[in-house]
């Protein structure tokens, strides 16, 4: 049954931050998903014996995709897969069940918060046993083998069948059919006081969460309705659909609007919280009230001790370079240790494995804890209802008292979309160019302090990567550019800006970054290279 299948490769199957993420379309073409996995096989080598994780967020192609990867397993030798029912499993489901199983890696099949569809776009992300996303050495190793992949094999047998919960053998592979949500939620309990966030739901207290059509309703509806005791109808959009309904599965202020709207209502929950596609992202609102990522990583570190699983103490916190520095302080005041990484979770790995840190966080509405190796969207709503419950306190309370405590980190980010490749790429070779002149540079009242390349030099595996231009300014502010490196088509660059206050912690955003936006631009010329005098998003 198993065939040998001759194939030419594909030059764009590098992957990007987190996995392979390319229009549906191109996905569709003939041996696109087959180049890439049979690539992935060849470089781990012998499969015999090992066993791999398989679901991801349902969206458009999953079916399809989800059923070649099933026969080439098989094909190539792979003893075991673990697969979630009728292929769903979020992205930190999926951490966990390889970690649970002790499993060699797996596959997540999702674009993550990019929309899904015939004409939007579609990802796999692939893990290694740690749970996490495999280092840039193992991609680049991987994207070598895409570019001179000859054949592919794969198991010449019908669909199989991945509604019903239980074991099958095929080609030669067993195959475990599992409720994807039961363990996750099992892990949640032993992490969080439950039976106090059941009380607080019992109060009256209400919440509304927006899963947005995509995977984590299931898993949102099971611990927050049916568990938790919060109100029918609490979780809204529960139920994953291929093309999402439409939506932009990215749980922010622009995508998750219907959330915005109405948490900024007068009808409004006292809680509200959204994820994206694959459940790793989330968004925290209260009442007519939003928790930039950056201070939710800040508040949850600082507030560990009203959760059961950390509450004897915790290693040290870690943040994305892109990430505002609000947590640096926390970790300085607990007496923990702090890290910086480049934009990636993959990167948090090393220091999780080696104890260095419990928790983590991105400014891209990621945050989690070394209970897995992925960030974890619902982790974070249950972390702050936790904290809620603990300290009856409201989300803005909680936030307006660490403000008053540490001082506040104002932060923006700008992404400029759909910029031409080249135009980007010139773009940040010119403002790495300017760096080691803007030193002691002036404008709108600030003086740049240092501006420097971000590299990151792993204390583990000692592997060093270069990812972003940062520029400081002496007040403490800061200038952030990068490229997105999840995109499917085109260039998005990114642009953050932080300013801090100490007390000056009621301010618009906005306003309190007009100069830093207006210094952003001009050195990086983004108007005069692009023709863009606005971000597309801003968050
Ligand atoms: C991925 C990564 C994150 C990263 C984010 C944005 O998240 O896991 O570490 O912060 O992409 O990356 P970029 O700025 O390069 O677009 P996800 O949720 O998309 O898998």
């Amino acid at each position: 049954m198993i065939k040998t299948i001759s194939t030419t490769p594909y030059t764009d199957q590098k992957m990007g931050t987190a996995g392979l993420r390319r229009k549906s379309k191109v996905v569709m073409q003939p041996n696109y998903v087959e180049n890439f996995m049979q690539s992935i096989f060849n470089v781990i080598g012998n499969l015999n014996g090992k066993t791999f994780v398989v679901g991801g967020d349902g969206r458009f192609y999953n079916d399809i995709a989800i059923q070649k990867i099933i026969k080439m397993s098989a094909a190539n030798g792979v003893s075991h897969l673990i697969i979630g029912q009728n292929g769903f499993m979020s992205t930190p489901a999926g951490s966990n069940i390889i970690l649970k199983n002790k499993a060699d890696g797996g596959f997540i099949l999702s674009a993550s918060h990019n929309p899904g569809g015939p004409n939007a776009d579609f990802g796999i992300k692939y893990s290694n046993h740690t749970g996490g996303q495999i280092p840039s050495s193992v991609s680049d190793a991987i994207y070598q083998q895409t570019t001179k992949i000859s054949e592919y094999k794969i198991c010449d047998i019908p669909d199989i069948n991945l509604s019903q919960i239980g074991h099958q053998e095929i080609c030669g592979m067993s195959i475990d059919i599992i409720d994807p949500v039961e363990d996750y939620v099992q892990m949640m309990e032993e992490i969080f006081d439950f039976a106090s966030i059941k009380k607080l739901f019992q109060s009256g207290f209400t919440m509304r969460f927006d899963a947005m059509n995509a995977v984590t309703g299931p898993y949102a509806q099971r611990i927050f309705e049916e568990i938790l005791g919060a109100p029918k109808g609490s979780v809204v959009n529960y139920k994953p659909l291929p093309d999402f309904g439409g939506l932009h599965p990215d749980p922010n202020m622009v995508y998750a609007k219907e959330l915005v709207d109405f948490m900024f209502s007068d009808n409004a929950a006292d809680f509200g919280a959204a994820n994206d596609g694959d459940g790793d992202r989330n968004m925290i609102l209260g009442k007519k009230f939003f928790v930039t990522p950056s201070d939710s990583l800040a508040i949850l570190t600082d507030n560990y001790k009203y959760i059961p699983a950390y509450k004897d103490g915790i290693y040290g916190v870690a943040k994305s370079a892109a990430t505002s520095t609000a947590v640096e302080k926390v970790a300085q005041a607990h007496n923990i240790g702090y890290y910086e990484v480049p934009t990636g979770w993959k990167y948090f790995v090393n220091l999780m494995d080696s104890k260095r840190i419990t928790f983590c966080g991105e400014e891209s509405f990621g945050t989690g804890s070394a209970h897995i190796r992925e960030k974890d969207g619902i982790w974070a709503v249950l972390f702050w209802l936790n904290i809620i419950a603990a300290t009856n306190k409201s989300v803005e309370d909680i936030t307006t008292e660490f403000w008053q405590k540490y001082g506040r980190n104002y932060y923006v980010r700008f992404d400029f979309e759909g910029v031409d490749t080249t135009v980007a790429d010139k773009l940040m070779e010119n403002i790495e160019n300017k760096l080691p002149s803007l030193k002691g540079y002036s404008q709108e009242g600030f003086t740049v302090s240092e501006a420097f390349p971000f590299v990151y030099n792993d204390p583990v595996d000692f592997s060093s990567t270069k990812n972003g231009l940062v520029v400081k300014f002496t007040d403490g502010s800061r200038i952030v550019y990068r490229l997105s490196g999840t995109g499917s088509s085109g260039a998005t660059i990114r642009v953050y800006l932080e300013r801090y206050s100490l007390s000056d912690i009621k301010q618009d955003p906005l306003k309190m970054l007009t100069e830093i936006f207006k210094i952003a631009m001009s050195i990086s010329e983004i108007p005069e290279r692009t023709g863009k005098h606005q971000a597309d998003v801003v968050t």
